[in-house]
């Protein structure tokens, strides 16, 4: 049996985690593997819990933070045996007790000509310099590339809304699949239009689609706070539990989900995806159909015509079912 992990926030039971190897060294994310230690022997759970791990900042995303979401992300994208992805925030907060999902990019940071900053550069500080300037970074809203990643990828994300979820935390929130959120710390603030930004993409269109446009443009032009259960009656989110139970109940959905067809379940995320996201959708719909249509005996023919150098024999497969 392996050692239990560090408890990285109150609502986590080390019990039922343990450390994806390989991801040690990440300092704005955590990222864990369920595991099943009720048997003889410590069982890989079909689920990861990826969480900022900003607390103190209401678990704002710098730029570094979004480097390592994207590759933990993309890692648990490649990992053939999870079905769901769990995304949350580590809390409460060292300062003051407060609880966050996520309050969006931090906007210490945020320069008029992009990120100025380094992942040397711990400060976080807005005096940066253009010696600073980290090009592969400058200007990147990359946090994009994590929303494409969560759309695309074909697992089940199902973000634990556990305290704040508010500018581009909560359009991460919008992106996920699943949301559940606590009764009492869970708070829904659209706060884009308070700081110069806004989110063109899924945090308002896909939203709107999800609660309605007149309670979509509310939220991002009066920036008020709900709460979970206000988020609940909009369908914004899937469920409301309590603060203690919000990661058990995400680790039960995901149990659920993992009982299901693999591929039933990535045809579905990306039939619900597909009209929303134009072409692109399409293209992966159209992705997994190809993959599918290549098990058939009508595909293999046309590969083995092509390699055998001989007209294909479509006559077995007919127009008509
Ligand atoms: C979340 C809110 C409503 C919580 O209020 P509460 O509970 O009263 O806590 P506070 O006292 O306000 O906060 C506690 C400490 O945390 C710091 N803090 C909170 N949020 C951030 C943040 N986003 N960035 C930096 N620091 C943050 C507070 O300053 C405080 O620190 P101390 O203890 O030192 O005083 C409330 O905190 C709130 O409204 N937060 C701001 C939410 C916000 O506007 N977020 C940004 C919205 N826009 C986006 O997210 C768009 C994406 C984005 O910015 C971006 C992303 C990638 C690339 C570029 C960009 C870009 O636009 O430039």
């Amino acid at each position: 049996m392996s050692s239990l992990p560090a408890p990285v926030s109150q609502t986590f039971d080390p019990e039922r985690w343990r450390l994806v190897a390989g991801f040690e060294e990440l300092t704005d994310i955590t990222y864990h593997r369920g595991v099943d230690r009720t048997g003889e022997q410590e069982r890989d759970l079909p689920v990861v819990r990826i969480a900022f791990d900003r607390p103190e900042v209401r678990n704002a995303f710098r730029p570094h933070t979004v480097d390592e979401l994207h590759r933990v992300m993309d890692h648990a994208r490649m990992t053939s045996d999870v079905a769901a992805v769990i995304l949350t925030g580590n809390g409460p907060s060292p300062k003051d007790g407060g609880w966050a999902f996520c309050s969006g990019g931090d906007q210490r940071i945020r320069g008029r000509d992009g990120y100025r900053y380094t992942t040397a550069d711990e400060s976080g500080s807005a005096a940066q310099t253009a010696d600073h300037i980290d090009p592969a970074q400058a200007g990147r809203l990359h946090i994009l590339e994590v929303q494409r990643l969560m759309r695309t990828m074909p697992k089940v994300v199902i973000a634990v809304v556990n305290g704040w979820a508010a500018g581009g935390g909560h359009s991460l929130h919008v992106v996920a699949d699943l949301s559940i959120a606590s009764r009492e710390h869970a708070r829904f603030k659209q706060t884009d239009a308070n700081v110069g930004s806004f989110d063109a993409g899924y945090g308002s269109a896909l939203f709107a689609r999800q609660v309605g446009q007149k309670r979509a443009r509310e939220v991002f032009f009066l920036a008020r706070e709900y709460s979970a259960q206000d988020a609940y009656e909009w369908g914004a989110v899937n469920e409301v539990a309590d603060h203690a139970d919000v990661e058990d109940l995400a680790l039960e959905y995901a149990r659920t989900i993992a009982t299901k067809s693999p591929q039933a379940i990535r045809m579905l995320k990306f039939a619900f995806n597909l009209a929303d996201d134009g072409l692109a959708g399409q293209q992966v719909f159209a992705g997994e159909a190809t993959r599918l249509a290549y098990m058939t005996d009508e595909a293999v023919e046309g590969r083995d015509a092509f390699l055998e150098r001989r007209d294909p024999d479509w006559s077995a497969y007919p127009y008509y079912f």
